[in-house]
């Protein structure tokens, strides 16, 4: 109730000062008798009646958490535009013209898509941040950072074209990458345009997601005295109205209130419009978007209606045009902006004498004209001046607009807008007619850029502008030094085994240790838990190095008296996100591109349930190959049966083929601490010191078992995912070879064993750390042999190392089959593969291993039959193990369709 009642009343039709003074007291010495007579309960009850009874009367007045349908900042509030208007409506309508062109050219000879309403609505919303606001990146201070709405990207480009850092043959080749030239990417993608492109944003949701632990990510970095920075950073993020239905777009922004993230800004394009159709044609979205903005703590800057309304507003003292205001509704105002003026006058206005009278000295074309507030220069200063200097909370701009705006009959405001690739002769004249765009006649069908001289008065001052606010934007820079990583020595205690029984996940606690301890990368390193490090024995950190919390700790733990309390701290290293896994990614890419965004190399560690990875949030993580993150992603408690007990979804069986569809993932499952060791070191290394633009996904398991020396010289085909463990017996009959993964290359050993002594076949036991790395390393050779047919083929690395081998083949993981199978092309004779395809369930390992095949005795069952199919071996010895080891050939199948 009490929500910017000042602004509500404006200076229109608040009660003069010194009568309000003496309604409040006596109002206040009525409350006080009611309070003391009554007691509070009832109080409150009478007090709710009597304000539904004025919402009645008067529909302007608030409820929950929402203000009137006008802007937040009323006209004596309003900061004065210090900007030159003409240049930059100017500068503002050039850049239209060639975002508009640069689509409608490239789908005049192509099909290669492109938008043009989303920016059109959107010019002033950037441009005016441009030219006042977005600051670049200068010494000691890393440049603001800002994710563009995805769909804008063509705005983007014709601005950097513009400014000349994009040449018309780039712009020509919009969408078409491949061009000769090279062309612009469709979105904004780090990975395709790595010197232009910071954040990629056009998945929708994932912009504002990222947006959020980035701010948060910058304060963890300044807490920790990781960044010097002369001035802190803003974040903007610019946002579609629609995007806002994505639940991770308003999904976490409690964080942002929570821990005061006053760098952070939203803008928000509420051009009332997504593809479809309305966002919400029976209600308003500013309205919706300003009540769940408030109530999760953020500061509301609604940015509704251009300069023209305020003297409508001013004028109206019935209240009439807001309460009208108020009434119509989002699929009405989209009409407004589709229809006439005449047609605004009689629908909008008509419906009350009064306001018709307001506007009878406007002419239909001044009533089509007016403005609404994200479209006019003036009204998106004075927000964005409000927003950069609020404290303590976050902002967010609510800025209404036309979608399509200045396309007219082509699509300004109408459902096919987002859709509108293609501009006709006639439409392209009123298109320049209303930007005043100085081209001609003869040449307008073919759309040509339009640059103004380097020496015109607009590209002075837009060089001029930007050069004040500290150089261009977007522009990406990595000048982060490189590390001196731990060297592979460092790790000897893990290439030395153990005989006691330990999980790969234990092998990593102590691994993660250890690089915490570390001189030079221990304070780089960044653990990101989702509420689980309990479960994977990580809350020994919590003591050592502390949970950031910007407000430290102000209670004292329940558990402060033990070894291992719950311990928050300011400077805290730890990233304990609660039970977010989209937002403990986001801050893996926060962390993970902190070389490139700040110039300052940070190594996340994101360790998690792996069912809830790339199944829960792959777009995410496909995003962070997009924005070249680097860091290690840590799949826990891996496995369709070696996590037994937990049943079908936490049982996982398939992250790991999910991840090899990731082009600059590196996906392993190692089996021994010592494996995981060298793909760390490795990692750290291709990383850190070589600023190479990867990441790395590793499966870890909860399984415990003895952990075994390092065979000699093996590091190599460790990391390109192949090698052999351990030779079969000599002076056998049949030979085979059993790939193992994680924990189960146990059954393969056993396997060994029981092949060996009682069916004469020697099996080799190979641990397969990466089908993902040994895949792609074939596809390459397969590539260039296809290429170059007379050539000496290549050879790949699998094709190679199996060459000589002779006997059958067969692979046993605790994942489903596709995983193992990604290698069969190269595997010679075949590779049979065993796996844990169909849902969990909950069970002892030893039953479920059964259940899907990958215990010892079903894959010597499976290696008998691949000899036997081969004709190296009976059938009937097949059916005879079956019957020895106790399998049932009738067991129940894992459902699959
Ligand atoms: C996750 C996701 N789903 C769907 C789309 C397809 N899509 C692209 S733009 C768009 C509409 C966007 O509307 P809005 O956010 O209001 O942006 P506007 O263009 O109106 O500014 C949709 C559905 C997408 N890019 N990402
Ligand atoms: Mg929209």
């Amino acid at each position: 109730m009490s929500i910017q009642t000042k602004e509500i009343y404006g200076s229109r039709s608040a009660p003069s000062s010194s009568n309000g003074d003496k309604w409040s007291e006596s109002l206040q010495s009525v409350f006080e008798l009611v309070l003391e007579s009554q007691g509070p309960e009832r109080t409150a009850r009478l007090l709710e009646n009597l304000a539904e009874k004025l919402r009645a009367v008067a529909q302007s007045t608030s409820h929950g958490f929402n203000t009137p349908y006008i802007n937040t900042i009323s006209p004596e509030r309003q900061a004065p535009f210090p900007g030159n208007r003409d240049i930059e409506r100017c500068i503002k309508s050039y850049i239209r013209w060639n975002a508009m062109a640069m689509v409608v050219k490239a789908n005049s000879t192509t099909n290669v898509g492109g938008h043009i309403s989303t920016f059109a609505s959107a010019a002033t919303l950037y441009e005016v941040a441009f030219n006042h606001f977005l600051r670049g990146r200068t010494e000691g201070f890393p440049g603001d950072i800002v994710y563009f709405q995805g769909h804008a990207a063509p705005g983007i480009y014709a601005r950097a074209f513009l400014e000349g850092r994009i040449s018309e043959r780039q712009l020509q080749n919009f969408r078409q990458e491949l061009a000769e030239g090279g062309g612009l990417s469709s979105y904004p993608h780090p990975y395709l345009m790595p010197s232009f492109w910071q954040f990629p944003t056009v998945s929708m949701g994932l912009g504002p997601l990222l947006s959020l632990y980035q701010a948060r990510f910058n304060r963890y970095l300044q807490a920790r005295g990781l960044v010097k920075w002369k001035e802190e950073p803003k974040l903007w993020a610019f946002l579609g109205d629609g995007e806002c239905d994505e639940p991770e777009t308003l999904g976490a922004i409690t964080l942002g209130a929570r821990e005061n993230l006053d760098n952070l800004i939203w803008v928000i394009n509420c051009n009332l419009q997504r593809l479809d159709g309305p966002v919400r044609g029976n209600g308003k979205i500013i309205q919706e978007l300003e009540s769940v903005f408030h109530g999760a703590g953020w500061n509301v800057i609604k940015v509704i209606w251009g300069t023209d309304w305020d003297d409508l507003l001013a004028r109206d003292k019935s209240g009439l045009l807001l309460k009208r205001m108020e009434e119509a509704v989002d699929g009405d105002y989209q009409k407004y902006s589709v229809e006439p003026g005449s047609y605004t006058r009689k629908h909008f206005f008509g419906k009350y004498p009064e306001l018709l009278e307001l506007v009878n000295r406007l002419t239909d074309d001044q009533i089509r004209k007016l403005l609404r507030g994200g479209h006019d220069a003036r009204k998106m200063y004075a927000a964005y001046k409000t927003a950069v200097e609020h404290k303590g909370q976050p902002t967010v701009i609510l800025a209404k607009t036309v979608k399509g705006y200045g396309l007219g009959e082509a699509g300004e405001g109408r459902n096919i807008t987002h859709q509108q690739k293609k501009l006709n002769e006639k439409e392209l004249r009123e298109f320049r007619e209303r930007f005043n765009i100085p081209i001609s006649d003869d040449v307008i069908a073919e759309t040509p850029f339009f640059r103004p001289a380097p020496e015109s008065p607009e590209t002075k001052y837009l060089l001029e502008r930007r050069k004040a606010l500290g150089g261009f934007l977007p522009e990406r820079k990595v000048t982060a030094p490189p590390l001196e990583v731990p060297k592979l020595d460092t790790f000897a205690e893990f290439f030395r085994g153990s005989t006691t029984e330990a999980s790969t996940t234990m092998a990593f606690v102590r691994l993660i240790g250890m690089l915490l301890r570390h001189k030079a990368i221990g304070r780089r390193i960044v653990p990101i838990i989702p509420d689980e490090a309990r479960t994977f024995g990580l809350d020994a950190l919590f003591k050592d190095i502390g949970i950031y919390s910007p407000k430290g700790q102000l209670y004292e733990p329940v558990d402060s008296k033990s070894l291992l309390y719950y311990h928050e701290a300011k400077d805290g290293q730890i990233l304990e996100e609660g039970i977010s896994e989209a937002g403990s990614i986001s801050s893996f890419v926060a962390a993970g591109t902190s070389y490139a965004t700040h110039g300052v190399a940070m190594i996340p560690f994101y360790i998690y349930y792996s069912m809830f990875g790339p199944q829960r949030v792959g777009d995410l993580m496909w995003a962070a190959g997009d924005i070249r993150a680097k860091g290690f992603l840590l799949g826990a408690t891996a496995g369709r049966t070696t996590l037994n007990g937990e049943g079908l979804q936490h049982q996982d069986g398939h992250s790991l083929l999910h991840a090899s569809t990731v082009p600059t993932l590196l996906a392993y499952d190692p089996a021994f601490a010592y494996e995981l060791a060298v793909i760390v070191a490795d990692g750290l290394r291709r990383m850190f010191a070589e600023g190479e633009e990867i990441f790395y996904y590793l499966s870890l398991y909860n399984e415990n078992y003895a952990m075994p020396p390092m065979p000699a010289g093996v590091e190599d085909r460790i990391l390109q995912g192949l090698y052999k463990f351990k030779p079969g017996p000599e002076g056998k009959k049949h030979k085979a070879h059993v790939f193992g993964s994680g924990p189960i290359i146990n059954s393969a050993l056993k396997a060994q064993e029981i092949l060996a002594g009682r069916y004469d076949v020697s099996a080799d036991v190979w641990s397969a750390t990466s089908y993902k790395l040994l895949r792609t390393e074939a596809l390459r050779c397969q590539r260039w042999n296809m290429l170059h047919p007379t050539a000496t083929p290549k050879k790949s690395y699998v094709e190679t190392l199996l060459a000589k081998e002779p006997g059958v083949f067969v692979a046993v993981s605790d994942n489903i089959r596709a995983v193992p199978d990604q290698i069969a092309p190269w595997v010679p004779g075949g590779l049979m593969t065993l796996g844990t395809d169909g849902f969990g369930r909950s069970d002892t390992r030893a039953r479920l291993r059964r259940f899907f095949g990958i215990d010892a005795e079903s894959t010597v069952i499976a290696t008998l039959y691949a000899l036997a199919e081969k004709r190296q071996v009976d059938r009937q010895l097949v059916e005879k193990a079956i019957k020895d080891l106790g399998v049932n050939p009738e067991k129940v199948q894992p459902q699959l369709v």
